[in-house]
Formats: structure tokens, C-alpha cells, sequence
């Protein structure tokens, strides 16, 4: 008997051949110029694809929701003819893959925004936190506050970027609401200062991702759509001061839009596992209606005792998913796993990319 880990799982309509997914992935090498992705990276997921499920690196539903060089977009007729190809090489393999649908917010710089505007954010609370642009590594600049009367265009740019997701032929859509961006902005107390219906309350603070969901359900059966968060990561200097009760209120949010899966940093995104006095992923957990996807720092023992428990019914791996495109393969047959090399985590062509050898290539 297999591990249930290498077990098939099916939400909604579909069917995936295991439940390891591949976690969004920052790679920065889209086209420069409009932020297009281009036939490495469909090379690239292609490789990956015997993963249960591929979740797109963060791809921006606007120019304004972009916060790095390089990274793709998903607003242009140009994108979506990129990620069309990369959706057909994926699903020519048999695989399965959705979009992760990211707007920065305040992580972003005005070298990065339209006319060199501003970033928009929740409020005017400038992140102490790095991103990178054309120049190299720059603070984050100073966000303007999002008006009241601009949040509908915001949650159309999602709606849009959904209908493009779909266009595109995507399998579904991931909402990205973790690690510190637009969504997690508004959710936490930290970064959300706002006196009108999107702040205050843990009501008005999940108001905008219910909105933000209504839209993406309304693209996609709510089956096809997942949800990130990150309630416990400071990554891109993230606070709150009650995180059980703000997220146990967005999976509310979630379990009420009828989400496929909730997908949950488990810890400090990438650091540690470590979680503060008071923090209890069990009863995260166990509030979620959809599937459970966890993720952070998981190994392959770890991974297979969650999915055995009933802890996670999905388990997503990032770094080790960069190194070993046959990651699935080698994890069902415990085989030695490629060592990451963070040097060309973010930038460059197919070194550090498209070359991490299988284990079939290194026995031939
Ligand atoms: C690392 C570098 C740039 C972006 C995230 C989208 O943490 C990211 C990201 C990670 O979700």
C-alpha cells in the first residue's frame, strides 16, 4: 500500500494523481518587457508536472500589483498567451495547474508603478522590507491609502485577471492573500489602519478578500479556487494582534465563498515552524471545509505523517519542488533529493532552473 501522500485526491471536478503540490514560486525570469512568460518557463512547469498540482509562481492581475523585476503578469493579451502555452505543456503531461493571482500592494517601489506612481496599499504604512527592481535591491516605497470608492476597481482586476486565468486554461485560480501582500495587508491589524467598511473589525478587515472571492467564484466553480495565507509569517514585516481570530475569521470567508482548498504557511514563511504563544494550526485546521493544504519546511516523513493523520490533505513543496522536477517520483521512491542553490532562486535563464537532472538522466 502506498503512503496516502502518493494517493489521488479529488476536489470538485477534478482529479489530482497525488497530493503533492508544487508551491507558488518567485523565479523573476518573465520577459522583461511586459512582464511576459515565455518557453523557458513553460520548460520549466512542464518538467514539474507529475506533481498533483502546480500552483504558478505569483503572477500580477495589474501593472500596479506588480512589486519585483521580471516577475509575469497576467492583465495582457501577450501573458495569457504565454501561460497558454505553458497551461498546454503542463496539461500535455498529464498535469494539473492553477494561477496564483497576486497583487503586491505596499511591496512594491514607484520604479516598479505606472508613471511612477505610488503603491497602493490599505494605508499609508511604508513596509520595512526589500524588493527588486530594475537597479538592483531598493526599500519598499512609501504607500498611498487605496480611497473607499477605488476598492470595486481593485476586486475587477481580480475578476479579470480570473476571466484571463481561464482564457489562458488554467485548471483554477489561486488567490494569493499571504506573506505580506495586498490581501494580508487588509487582513492584518498591523498594516490595516482604515476607519471605513475594510478596516477595524475583523469583519471589515476579511471584507476585502469575501469581495475578492465572490469575483473569483463567479469566474471559476468556487471548487477551482484556493486560498493562501500566512497567519503567523512576518515575511515583509507583517504584525497582528490576534491571528487566531483574524484568520479563523478569513477561513469563514473562505468555507462561505465554498473554496476547493485553503492553503496555510504553517510558520514563518521559509524561516521556521516555529509558531507565537497562543498559535494553533490544529484548530486552523479543522475550521477549513474544503481541503487542507499545507505547506512550510515539510520533508518527505513529515509530509506523509501529516496526510496519514489527517493533519494537511495536501502538502506543498516549494524549494524542494525548484531542485528535484521529479519530485514526486523521487519522494515515492525515497531516492536522494538535488540540493537546492538559492544563488538562481530569483533571475536568470535555465542555469539553476531548468537544469536540475533527474533521477533517470543520472543513472543513464
Ligand atoms: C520571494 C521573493 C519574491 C516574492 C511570496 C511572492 O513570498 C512571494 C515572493 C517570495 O509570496
Amino acid at each position: 500500500m502506498p503512503e496516502k501522500l502518493f494517493t489521488p485526491l479529488t476536489i470538485g471536478t477534478l482529479t489530482l494523481s497525488n497530493r503533492i503540490v508544487m508551491a507558488p514560486l518567485t523565479r523573476n525570469r518573465a520577459t522583461p518587457e511586459g512582464d511576459v512568460p515565455n518557453a523557458l518557463m513553460a520548460d520549466y512547469y512542464a518538467q514539474r508536472a507529475s506533481a498533483g498540482l502546480i500552483i504558478s509562481e505569483g503572477t500580477q492581475i495589474s501593472p500596479e500589483g506588480k512589486g519585483y523585476i521580471q516577475t509575469p503578469g497576467i492583465y495582457s493579451d501577450e501573458q495569457v498567451a504565454g501561460w497558454r502555452a505553458i497551461t498546454d505543456a503542463v496539461h500535455a503531461k498529464g498535469g494539473h495547474i492553477f494561477a496564483q493571482l497576486w497583487h503586491v500592494g505596499r511591496v512594491s517601489h514607484t520604479s516598479l508603478q505606472p508613471e511612477g506612481r505610488a503603491p497602493v496599499a490599505p494605508s499609508a504604512i511604508t513596509a520595512d522590507t526589500k524588493v527588486f527592481t530594475p537597479s538592483g535591491f531598493a526599500d519598499a516605497s512609501e504607500p498611498r491609502a487605496l480611497e473607499t470608492s477605488e476598492i470595486a476597481r481593485v476586486v475587477a482586476d481580480y475578476r479579470k485577471a480570473a476571466e484571463n486565468a481561464k482564457a489562458a486554461g488554467f485548471d483554477g485560480v489561486e488567490l494569493h492573500a499571504a506573506n505580506g501582500y495586498l490581501i494580508d495587508q487588509f487582513l492584518r491589524d498591523g498594516s490595516n489602519k482604515r476607519t471605513d467598511a475594510y478596516g477595524g473589525s475583523v469583519e471589515n478587515r476579511t471584507r476585502l478578500l469575501a469581495e475578492v472571492l465572490a469575483a473569483l467564484t463567479s469566474v471559476f466553480p468556487a471548487s477551482q479556487v484556493g486560498v493562501r495565507f500566512s497567519p503567523f509569517s512576518k515575511f515583509s514585516d507583517m504584525s497582528d494582534s490576534d491571528p487566531m481570530a483574524t484568520f479563523l475569521a478569513a477561513i469563514d470567508r473562505a468555507n462561505d465563498a465554498g473554496v476547493g482548498y485553503v492553503h496555510m504557511i504553517e510558520g514563518d514563511t521559509g524561516n521556521s515552524r516555529d509558531l507565537p504563544q497562543g498559535a494553533d494550526l490544529l484548530t486552523l485546521r479543522k475550521h477549513v471545509k474544503g481541503a487542507y493544504l499545507a505547506n512550510n519546511i515539510y520533508d518527505r516523513a513529515s509530509a506523509v505523517s501529516a496526510v496519514e493523520t489527517g493533519a494537511a490533505d495536501l502538502v506543498a513543496f516549494g524549494r524542494l519542488f525548484i531542485a528535484n522536477p521529479d519530485l514526486v517520483e523521487r519522494l515515492a521512491r525515497n531516492a536522494p533529493l538535488n540540493e537546492p542553490q538559492p544563488a538562481t532562486f530569483y533571475g536568470g535563464g535555465a542555469e539553476g532552473y531548468t537544469d536540475y537532472p533527474r533521477l533517470d538522466a543520472k543513472a543513464a
